[in-house]
């Protein structure tokens, strides 16, 4: 075998919970819920987030299916809004403990390790609605208290921890570039709630270490999404701009994560731009103490950057852009249906700034994939879709991950996104990303090629 990964290497997918359980008995509604109900045209054929991909009702078939493909592990996420009746006193709601009490016991029974998250981007809209969600510190008390109780519940069983997915993409999507309702465009809101969010991850934190959670093994990380930057040239201007879009998109959260801190640089920028969040010393220390165990990382896609060529127009208000330029690099490889960039050696990259940058702390990555539109026309005789591009999406992915195994980055595990075709933001069932195709009229799952190759490299521990 070419490529060995380490002993206990984690192989699965990551879902999330508001993107494969659908709504069934959930009592109240997420941002996305609410955006549905009010603005069903903003969804891919309008199809909104009631079914999705039935977890709620089918988790034992679906975790029966993964396992048949080699996974030892996958990760999704507890809905704040299905587990917790009372938001202000985190009391709980009985069917949605029975659901995720269920489901830890039945992952644990098939031998797939669960990672759970606990927000992935679907913060109860009451608490947009009354405090501004992640504008409101009240809100960085209030998942903290939802942690907690989380931790009570299935900590005994759970032994990775994630506090939030991707919180810049809450950040810039809602935000920023208007992916996410309430699709605002205001900086100092965005900067805001970043800060707020890192605060509220320090605070679960907080809540695992001093309840004692964090016995047997038992840790807690984030799972941020890594965009490295990539300057146009080597020119002195396009390596700033590109310095300053890793800066605000990756280390706001991973500096702050990993070691307790906002880089110097950003907050420098921030200060002398009047952009600057409103912060403590309690808080700054409370996060500085409360650092995440492990990371996980998803990484679909690079940034390339150049510098500005005229100057930013402020008038309209502040925006990162105001220091640097996004570049489209002639000849890149495109996935064309996400209008993403394909660039397998920034996993490597990320390995290797991790651990020279970043005390080679513990990570892996928790997301990777190719979201492609209309698999169906790839189905053959037999009934499977095969999905050779996929195959060579991870196949490539692995190998730069590989490399960066071999030099010491300390990845304990590889996973995609996503198990089984799932429901997307606002791209609904566009573009599917699973090992397993779901049938949207009749449930219907089936293994892709990718599903069946993936079950060897899981298996064997490499290929
Ligand atoms: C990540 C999210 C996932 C998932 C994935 C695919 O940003 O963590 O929840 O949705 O991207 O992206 P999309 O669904 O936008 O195509």
């Amino acid at each position: 075998m070419k490529y060995e990964f380490p002993k206990n290497f984690l192989w699965g997918a990551a879902t999330s919970g508001p993107q494969a359980e659908g709504t069934f008995n959930k009592k109240h509604r997420s941002v996305f819920d609410y955006w549905y109900d009010v603005e069903p045209d903003a969804f891919f054929d309008k199809i909104g987030p009631a079914v999705t991909s039935n977890f709620y009702n089918s988790y034992k078939e679906d975790l029966a299916m993964l396992k048949s493909i080699g996974f030892n592990s996958f990760r999704t996420s507890i809905q704040w809004t299905r587990l917790i009746d009372d938001f202000e006193t985190a009391t709980i709601d009985e069917d949605g403990f029975r659901f995720y009490n269920d489901l830890i016991n039945e992952a644990l029974k098939l031998g797939l390790t669960p990672v759970i998250t606990l927000s992935h981007f679907d913060l109860p809209y009451e608490l947009y609605e009354k405090y501004g969600g992640w504008e409101s510190k009240h809100v960085s008390d209030l998942f903290a208290l939802y942690a907690k109780k989380c931790f009570e519940l299935f900590s005994d069983r759970i032994k990775n921890w994630t506090t939030f997915n991707e919180p810049m993409v809450v950040v810039e999507g809602q935000y920023l570039y208007q992916f996410h309702y309430p699709k605002l465009v205001d900086a100092k809101k965005a900067l805001q709630a970043a800060y707020n969010i890192n605060l509220s991850s320090a605070k679960a934190i907080k809540a695992f270490k001093d309840g004692g959670f964090d016995k047997n093994g038992a840790r807690i990380g984030i799972v941020l999404n890594l965009t490295p930057s990539y300057a146009r040239s080597e020119d002195k201007k396009d390596v700033q701009a590109a310095n300053f879009a890793d800066i605000f998109f990756n280390r706001m959260f991973l500096d702050t994560a990993v070691k307790g801190k906002f880089p110097e640089e950003l907050v420098e920028v921030l200060s002398r731009d009047k952009m600057l969040w409103e912060s403590t010393d309690e808080e700054l220390k409370l996060m500085d103490e409360n650092t995440v165990d492990f990371l996980g990382i998803n990484y679909y896609q690079p940034r390339r950057i150049k510098a500005r060529d005229d100057e930013f127009d402020e008038s309209k208000g502040w925006m990162p852009e105001k220091y640097f330029d996004n570049y489209i690099m002639p000849g890149r490889r495109m996935n064309p249906y996400r209008g993403w960039e394909i660039y397998p050696k920034a996993i490597y990259d990320i390995a290797i700034n991790i651990k020279e940058n970043y005390n080679n702390i513990p990570w892996y990555i928790s997301e990777n994939g190719m979201g492609v539109e209309g698999e169906e026309k790839f189905r053959n005789k037999d009934g499977m879709i095969e999905d050779k591009y996929r195959i060579d999406f991870v196949r490539e992915h692995l190998e730069c991950l590989h490399k960066g195994i071999e030099e010491g980055s300390n990845c304990f595990g590889y996973h995609m996104w996503t198990p089984i075709d799932c429901w997307s933001w606002s791209n609904a069932y566009k573009n599917r990303y699973g090992f397993i195709s779901l049938n949207l009229e009749n449930q219907e799952k089936t293994i892709k090629e990718s599903g069946y190759w993936f079950k060897e490299v899981a298996e064997n521990n490499g290929f």
